[in-house]
């Protein structure tokens, strides 16, 4: 017998379709699940904004205020997909009302909020989970398998990057619906919260907590027009970051991120060096998992390019046939079945509150060895 859970999502953006998108894809190709979900209400305060969102992805209500949401009776699970300065009230007053709750990344501005959010949801004892969609890829899921079956043997460094470059110009305003990710009040930080978080959650889950960190962050463009106050104001977003680690492992950690590498739309990367193997992934062909294993045949030894697309690798035989590839869009498509799949199961999902406020704990490290130029320790606690 299937049973249903009443989707509740808040904010329309790009991560609200992107979201809405996992949750209308799960029912064709994960049809075993006993959990399926449904479109019930979106929310946005502009109404216009609103109902023309409910009806290209199919929800069967709207709302223009969370609180109500919250209030519904037939709402199950509130999907939290506004800017970051809403992450903490709406995820605390949807866990007091028993609430499930999936958040956006990162988890909120600060430690101290994010705290507060863990607090919530295991005082409520409601399901949550948070939105590093990376993970889900098949082929960086394959790089977790890799890792956890010890073949890397032991680690002496892991690097990431993740670049872009769409603020170069200094034209572009900072704060509204728009460009809110460049404005330190509703997104808390620039780079380091809104991409290296993915590396960093990425980094932990592959290969521990992260110790200690030392960085340096760059705010290129000074001010910009915000567009709330229609005033020229401080930027106070870093616009670059760049750090370096200890993992509680013993292996060294390299971290860069930036919103100004022209010619970088996103490219996000990592690699992991073992004593017997390496692994590489790049999100520009993200289907690709690169693998050296020191122990093959000398004769034959190299990088091997696996094209992730087998039906025997993680997620795959719910898509094509081998060798035709899958997209960003199905990371979100498979946290949706692994969050309904949990709920089945009674495990958590991966990446938990608890799980994303470690990453926090980093991020909230990394800005303050920026400002104080001194190494900070993270107190990371990584199951
Ligand atoms: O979470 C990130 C966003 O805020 C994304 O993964 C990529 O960078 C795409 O948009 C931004």
């Amino acid at each position: 017998m299937k049973k249903e859970i009443r989707i509740g999502l808040i904010g329309c953006g790009f991560m609200g379709r992107t979201h809405s998108n996992g949750y209308r894809r799960v029912p064709n190709f994960f049809p075993e699940l006993v959990y399926q979900p449904v479109l019930k209400a979106v929310c946005a305060r502009s109404r216009e904004k609103v109902t023309a969102f409910a009806q290209q992805w199919g929800y069967e209500s709207f709302e223009t205020d969370w609180k109500l949401l919250i209030k519904r009776d037939d709402i199950d699970a509130i999907d939290i997909c506004t800017p970051n300065n809403m992450h903490a009230e709406i995820a605390i007053a949807a866990a007091e009302a028993g609430k499930m709750i999936l958040c956006e990344k990162p988890l909120a501005r600060t430690l101290a909020e994010a705290q507060l959010m863990v607090d919530a949801v295991d005082k409520a004892k409601v399901k949550n989970t948070v939105w590093y969609n990376y993970r889900r890829l098949p082929a960086v899921t394959l790089a977790k398998k890799i890792v956890d079956t010890g073949k890397l043997g032991k680690i002496f460094h892991y690097r990431s990057n993740f670049l872009q470059d769409w603020t170069i110009n200094e034209n572009l305003p900072q704060g509204g619906s728009v460009f809110w990710r460049m404005d330190a009040d509703a997104a808390g930080s620039g780079v380091t919260g809104d991409l290296l978080a993915h590396c960093i959650d990425t980094a932990m889950w592959l290969n521990g907590g992260i110790r200690d960190v030392s960085a340096v962050t760059e705010t290129f463009v000074k001010q910009r027009l915000h567009e709330d106050t229609g005033k020229l104001q401080d930027v106070k977003i870093d616009d670059a970051c760049i750090f370096h680690c200890h993992f509680e492992n013993g292996s060294l950690g390299l971290f860069e991120s930036t919103r100004f590498a022209r010619g970088h739309k996103a490219l996000y990367t990592f690699e992991i060096n073992g004593e017997k193997g390496s692994l590489r992934w790049d999100l520009h062909d993200l289907n690709r998992l690169e693998y050296f294993n020191n122990e093959d045949d000398a004769a034959t030894r190299g990088w091997r390019s696996i094209h992730v697309t087998d039906g025997d690798q993680p997620y795959m035989n719910k898509w094509w046939v081998p060798g035709l590839s899958i997209g960003y869009e199905h990371s979100f498509v498979h946290q949706v079945a692994d969050f309904l799949k949990s709920l089945e199961s009674g495990e958590a999902c991966a990446p938990t509150f608890q799980d994303a406020f470690e990453t926090q704990k980093v991020c909230e490290a990394v800005l303050n060895s920026a400002s104080s130029k001194k190494w900070q320790t993270t107190d990371v606690n990584w199951k």
